[in-house]
């Protein structure tokens, strides 16, 4: 058999990224081919994203793949989650692609539970509350904006949304159509009672499809474009599914964390879990690969790094705050899952006045401030790891950390210390990664989830850091 080539385009909050993948001699080859920014604009008032200039984007990667003679056989793109575009009658996008950090979803939770109690929303989706849920974003929608409500046909998730611009076929991919806190997690399908309750309008919803699913070829207009075709498959679309595929375990219930702009800490259940403790805690059951809930909380993460670079360390790198921070012993921590950190207007003037309030050192440098960071981050995990042992009644004895904060050597050594677990960091692409185990099982290259993961941990390397 030729080799055969399967294309990732895996968008972030801040970047985007194709990457190309084949096999060799069992294991996972895989080739950054293309790397674009992504980051919200102001548009009207709103947080928005320019999906227009990111489709371009996917474009312009795609077209690297035939200037390098390495036509994918198929491809597939996973994004962020909760954020979606509404279409017209004629499939034209309404308005714009709202961000979740926006905060027009500013007190709507209300509205949301004049029709459902929150309860009783958690006890039928299984999904925690986030004020930016597309649940609450639809319902700014409908309270803020009722023509465009009204005119709305088709709701797509960003990725949908791209995978209809290639492909001319809308479909609602299963991981990603979870977070929009509509789906019943008994069911694994739209709640339409829910739905109902809440005024939106039925047929706004598509026929779910789970990862794996063909979706069809490239559309005549973007064949032209690229100069070939190739099969679309879905991956899991939700960008953390996508890299929870790629933990490199064999175990059914390993502890992660997937570290990106987000840091998601959690672990796999067949069944979700909807109980009182789990919604105290604020954990949510995410839709996985093979119907493997990701029982799991997000933590801030590494937006908080990202923003203090954007603001007073910009010609530095990731790798050189982190080594900076390392040398630093400030000792003060802050809440990293504070709303206060979800979009302030200035990060690194937060994270002072957080110190400052609590009456703690306040950090001056940049590596100060990321040392702060560093450590509230590795604290939060300790005490969601404690959670989690608490709420599933297991011992954990290490975590696989995977994203790009895999890379982060001092956080890992900080997280081993404050957990008391080892730690096991890799891969870093582990979305990109994922994505394409997806497509290599769809094509029959890779046998299973079981299969795909030891392929990974076999294909790339992972760091041990121990507790002491
Ligand atoms: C990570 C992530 C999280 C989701 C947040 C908002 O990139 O997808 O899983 O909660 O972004 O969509």
């Amino acid at each position: 058999m030729d080799t055969r080539y399967y294309l990732a385009v895996d968008i972030g909050a801040s970047s985007g990224r194709h990457m190309l993948s084949h096999m060799e001699n069992g294991k996972m080859v895989l080739e950054e081919i293309y790397r674009f920014p992504n980051g919200m604009t102001e548009k009207a008032g709103h947080k928005v994203w320019d999906v227009d200039r990111l489709f371009e984007e996917i474009l312009t990667g795609m077209k690297k793949c035939l200037e390098m003679g390495k036509i994918p056989y198929s491809m597939g793109i996973d994004t962020w989650a909760v954020d979606f575009v509404l279409l017209d009658e004629n499939d034209k996008m309404l308005g714009d692609a709202v961000a979740y950090r926006d905060d027009r979803t500013k007190d709507i939770d209300k509205a949301v539970y004049q029709f459902v109690s929150e309860t009783e929303l958690y006890t039928r989706t299984g999904i925690q509350k986030q004020s930016f849920n597309t649940i609450y974003q639809l319902m700014a929608v409908k309270k803020q904006n009722w023509k465009l409500f009204t005119n709305a046909k088709t709701m797509l998730m960003i990725p949908d949304y791209f995978h209809f611009l290639l492909t001319g076929r809308k479909a609602q991919e299963y991981t990603n159509a979870t977070t929009t806190q509509l789906i019943k997690a008994k069911t694994k399908d739209w709640d339409y009672q829910l739905i109902e309750k809440l005024g939106y309008p039925q047929d706004l919803f598509l026929e779910i499809k789970s990862p794996g699913y063909e979706l069809g070829d490239l559309s005549n207009v973007i064949q032209e474009k690229v100069g070939f075709n190739c099969k679309v498959i879905l991956p899991p679309t939700h960008d953390t599914a996508s890299a929870v595929m790629a933990i490199p375990t064999q175990a059914d219930d390993a502890l992660y964390i997937s570290s990106g702009t987000w840091s998601l800490m959690g672990t796999e259940l067949k069944e979700a879990d909807c109980s009182a403790g789990s919604r105290k805690c604020n954990l949510t059951n995410e839709g996985g690969y093979d119907y493997r809930f990701r029982y799991l909380k997000n933590i801030m993460g590494l937006w908080m790094i990202q923003s203090v670079k954007k603001e007073i360390a910009q010609d530095t790198s990731f790798a050189q705050i982190c080594e900076m921070a390392a040398k630093e012993n400030i000792k003060s921590v802050v809440d990293a899952n504070a709303d206060r950190f979800l979009a302030p207007d200035n990060m690194t003037e937060e994270v002072k006045k957080a110190c400052s309030e609590s009456g703690q050192q306040i950090p001056q440098s940049v590596a100060e401030v990321a040392a702060v960071i560093y450590n509230s981050l590795a604290k939060c995990y300790a005490g969601t790891a404690q959670e989690i042992e608490e709420l599933t009644g297991k011992k954990y004895s290490h975590i696989h950390v995977v994203g790009g904060g895999a890379n982060a050597a001092y956080l890992n050594e900080l997280t081993a210390k404050e957990t008391g677990m080892t730690v096991y960091a890799g891969p870093g692409e582990a979305t990109a990664i994922g994505n394409i185990a997806s497509q290599m099982i769809a094509a029959e290259e890779l046998y299973d989830l079981k299969a795909a993961r030891q392929c990974i941990f076999d294909s790339f390397e992972i760091k041990e850091y121990c507790p002491d």
